[in-house]
């Protein structure tokens, strides 16, 4: 009987060993990037949308954009108007996309790099555009 109680006390704190050990694994990992899916033209017909059609990320974050319906592309809007700072312009030009995507399920995968700034960017689609293809990129430090 004692020997009973002492082993199932020692299994007990093997387990709670093991969950701290487990737990600090899965807390302990520093902001780890997140991917992000945006699908776009879920819808069978126009308008199509990208959906959602706002995401906030963290620099190191992907978003992934999933043609659903139809054929489009992610551009960045990066007039000066909009993006004032010449850096964060080159950036966003680098993660537009100006082809078209062919196929259902195609996609487009772009990685929030280092060096953005925390800012609203808005992207649309450029055939899709007019009839309200827009989304915006939320990036907090
Ligand atoms: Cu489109």
């Amino acid at each position: 009987m004692r020997f009973i109680s002492s082993f199932s006390k020692s299994i007990i704190i093997l387990a709670s060993v093991v969950m701290l050990v487990i737990g600090s694994l899965v807390f302990s990992s520093p902001a780890e990037a997140v991917e992000h899916v945006i699908k776009m033209g879920p819808n069978k017909k126009p308008p199509y949308v990208f959906s959602p059609s706002e995401v906030t990320v963290q620099p190191g974050d992907t978003v992934k954009f999933i043609q659903v319906n139809s054929r489009h592309n992610v551009m960045f809007d990066t007039s000066t108007k909009k993006i004032k700072d010449r850096t964060q312009r080159k950036i966003f030009k680098k993660l537009s996309h100006r082809k078209l995507l062919k196929k259902k399920n195609d996609q487009i995968v772009i990685t929030i790099p280092d060096e953005t700034k925390p800012d609203t960017y808005d992207f649309f689609c450029t055939p899709h555009k007019s009839s309200g293809m827009k989304g915006h990129l939320i990036v907090k430090s």
